[in-house]
């Protein structure tokens, strides 16, 4: 089966046919229709985010199940299915707590699949899974968990967004921040994730959501999904421009959606007395933030990050997709560009350059 493989960090994705080893027990094999282009997998290929390699990219995923392997109960063959890229166990000390995003069972080795080993391989040779879904690719086998049943009247190149840039943007609004009816907001970053905070902050009720990027074609995508005020930090100096538009006092939640310390060091700055600010974005190892420490007690101001939404994938995935099938949660807004697996690199050169919201591969 054809698969988009980075050898290299640096270096373009390579189409190549690889070799699928069945599901083992507790795993499904998925035939991906679709996929976003995220900008986890771009920290893949930049070398931001290291993973070993040769590996198979792509982590917001959906497809049909095309076999189950011993004792997969969950789903069966034909179903339709979202790709998680966060396996949950459901027995351990986070999952019994209903954070199953923080599951605990981990396989030993990053980029393999939960037993520690890969069923991706080029002439003998191992190529690893990222995130367990390693969707890039026209099949793939994932562990059960991560095998998300859906309706089948939802368009799978639609639903593949709730895999990731959907679930994790609108859950870090609703389930982490648990943002409140008529507060204020700000979003720095409104890429695929962030214009997803944008849209589960106006769901919660947000009176005010002031979206902040350095393009003007993200903060017009921003507007369609809920924000209410603009902010372009190279012609306005952001933290000002939020005083000003919040009574001098800052924003009761602020978001950070980029991955960079100097922004979550501005998206604390302009949190409010007694507010909330979310880390969304994973920055690479080596960075450091510097905060003065007396504004935690003083003003009483939290700092927090979330990951994948804080999502528990079994109820929140459908839950998202039964309101975008009832016009409650966009999603085609969200899609700029469509591409064969073979346009892969393409699709990532326009997220670098900030052509697009989300681009889709789209296999059928
Ligand atoms: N100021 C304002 N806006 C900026 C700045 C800046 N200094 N720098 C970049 N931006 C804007 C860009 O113009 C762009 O619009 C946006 O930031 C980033 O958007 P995308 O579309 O490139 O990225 P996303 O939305 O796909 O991903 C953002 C994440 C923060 C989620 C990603 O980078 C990340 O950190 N991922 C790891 C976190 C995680 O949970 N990963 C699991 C799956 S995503
Ligand atoms: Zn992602």
């Amino acid at each position: 089966m054809k698969a988009a493989v980075l050898y290299k960090a640096g270096e373009p994705l390579v189409i190549e046919d690889l070799k699928l080893a069945p599901p083992k027990a507790g795993e499904v094999r998925v035939r991906v229709a679709a996929n976003g282009a995220c900008h986890s997998d771009l920290h893949v290929m930049t070398g931001d985010m290291r993973m070993p390699l040769p590996i198979v990219l792509g982590h917001e995923g959906a497809g049909i199940v095309a076999e189950t392997g011993p004792g997969v109960t969950s789903v069966k063959e034909g179903d339709h299915v979202v790709l998680s890229f966060s396996p949950v166990c459901g027995f351990c000390y986070f999952c019994t707590q209903g954070k199953p995003q923080l599951c605990e069972t981990r396989p030993k080795a990053a980029g393999t699949l939960l037993d520690g080993t890969t069923r991706l391989q080029k002439n003998g040779q191992d190529i690893f899974h990222f995130a367990f879904t390693a969707s890039f690719a026209e099949e793939t086998v994932v562990p059960e968990s991560c095998a998300i049943k859906i309706r089948e009247d939802i368009p799978l190149d639609r639903a593949c967004f709730v895999g990731c840039g959907t679930m994790t943007g609108m859950g870090a609004a609703i389930n982490t921040a648990q943002v409140q009816p008529g507060s204020s907001v700000a979003v720095i970053g409104c890429g695929g994730v962030g214009l997803n905070v944008i849209q589960g902050a106006a769901l919660a009720g947000a009176r005010k959501i002031i979206a902040i990027d350095l393009l003007q074609n993200k903060l017009d995508f921003a507007k369609t999904f809920g924000a209410t005020h603009f902010l372009n930090p190279a012609q306005d100096d952001p933290f000002k421009a939020v005083l000003d538009l919040t009574n001098g006092r800052g924003v009761d939640y602020a978001f950070e959606v980029i991955s960079t310390a100097k922004t979550i060091e501005l998206a604390f700055k302009m949190t409010a007395r007694g507010g909330v600010c979310t880390i969304v974005g994973v920055s690479p190892e080596t960075a450091r933030i510097s905060l003065n420490p007396n504004v935690f007690t003083l003003m009483e101001k939290k700092l927090q990050g979330s990951y994948y939404g804080s999502t528990r994938p079994r109820i929140d995935m459908p839950r998202l997709l039964d309101m975008y099938m009832d016009g409650k949660v966009k999603i085609d807004e969200l899609v700029s560009r469509t591409f064969p697996l073979e346009g892969v690199n393409e699709a990532y050169d326009l997220l670098k350059q900030g052509g697009v919201a989300r681009s889709v591969i789209k296999f059928f």
